[in-house]
């Protein structure tokens, strides 16, 4: 039986803690033997046991003599919040270890396969392995960089815009592409969107469950990028602003805030040179408070802004099918001016998948400008 099966099956269980196991990775592990799962489990939480022994205690016995251990990360060899899998891995007496990829931790990286293989342990690394990094991109970012994974969401027309020039722009893309949108906010534990998108949309920023049966409400924490507060100028409801989750105002030194709805936190940082909220002191205080990833959901005045003062570390562009013709419409995106096709910005390796009628393309971003 080849291996890809069984890492598989360990990328499902990993996605049972889709978003819950920041700053840590998700990670999922089954003991085959004889070609059949007897054990599984995944990371659930930092600070909880990692996925290989909570698989190792699923099995309630030692595993049989060969016996193979599974797992979509590899293992750690440290103390941290919980003891190194390397050690309860020799403790087992497992002889056969099968892992997805690599751990990008520098305390860990590639020192949990030589130690393990020091031990005489036959380690195979590298099964699924696009899928496995793929599913920590925001930890992989983190633990490399130490601060956040800044990713843009945008849904636009074939010929890139995002609203026509009055404004409208609900709905773009369909409902499937809305639903997958939905479980990419799931991961993310905080998501930005500028007051202009607020204003005309009035967003509630929240995700429904998107497994079948799964209604309950998520949210992540939400920011609103607000220089001069103008959402506490109008008389009109937003949701973010009353429902009963997490909101914070992000504005500069000296906007007037009389009147902060109950419960909504305001956080004031330094200008930039325009006299806005600038978005380097708004990613160092993210960064302080040990949020792990970023979600711009738009709109282009802050994600142009954002690209040109800090840069964009990923992409989730959908594209719906249709088009406008009207460059007076508004792009996703401006501000930048390149002269030639090698200076444009690339994903690299991008995922492609069809979401009903639309597409969603999404990678790391590269400038052709470094
Ligand atoms: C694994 N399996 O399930 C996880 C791993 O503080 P700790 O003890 O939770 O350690 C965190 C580090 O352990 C984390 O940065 C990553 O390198 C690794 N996470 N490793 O083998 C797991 N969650
Ligand atoms: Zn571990």
């Amino acid at each position: 039986m080849p291996h890809e099966p069984y890492i598989d099956a360990c990328l499902r269980l990993a996605k049972e803690a889709w978003g819950q196991t920041h700053p840590n990775p998700m990670v999922g592990a089954a003991i085959v033997e004889d070609g059949r799962i007897v054990a599984q489990g995944y990371h659930a939480k930092a600070g909880e046991p990692h996925a290989e022994v909570q698989t190792l205690r699923a099995l309630g016995r030692l595993p049989q003599k060969g016996a193979r251990l599974y797992v979509t990360l590899e293992p750690c060899c440290t103390q941290g919040r919980t003891a190194p899998c390397t050690q309860a891995i020799l403790a087992s007496g497992i002889q056969d270890v099968v892992i997805g990829c690599l751990d990008p931790n520098p305390r860990h990286q590639g020192k949990g396969v030589d130690l393990l293989q020091q031990a005489g342990i036959r380690v195979t690394v590298g099964v699924a392995q696009r899928a496995c990094e793929d599913l920590n991109l925001i930890y992989n970012h983190w633990i490399v960089h130490q601060r956040p994974l800044i990713a843009v969401k945008w849904a636009a027309t074939l010929d890139g815009y995002v609203a026509t020039r009055s404004g409208h722009s609900q709905w773009i893309t369909g409902p499937q592409a809305r639903a997958e949108g939905a479980r990419w906010r799931r991961l993310f534990p905080a998501i930005v969107v500028g007051v202009g998108t607020l204003l005309a949309d009035n967003p509630a920023l929240t995700a429904r469950g998107d497994s079948p049966g799964c209604d309950t409400l998520y949210c992540p924490r939400r920011f609103i990028i607000d220089t001069h507060l103008r959402c506490l100028q109008t008389s009109k409801e937003y949701t973010v602003l009353s429902d009963t989750y997490a909101t914070c105002l992000v504005t500069t030194q000296d906007a007037e805030a009389s009147r902060l709805p109950p419960g909504v936190e305001l956080w004031r940082l330094p200008s930039d040179a325009q006299g806005r909220v600038c978005l380097k002191s708004f990613v160092q205080r993210c960064t302080q408070e040990g949020l792990v990833g970023l979600l711009f959901e738009g709109g282009p005045t802050l994600i142009s802004a954002l690209l040109a003062q800090v840069g964009w570390d990923y992409l989730f562009a959908y594209q719906a099918p249709c088009f406008l013709g009207d460059p007076q419409a508004r792009p996703a995106l401006s501000g930048q001016a390149p002269e030639t096709l090698g200076a444009a910005f690339t994903l690299q390796d991008p995922h492609i998948t069809i979401h009903g009628m639309d597409v969603l393309v999404r990678g790391q971003v590269f400038s052709g400008a470094f």
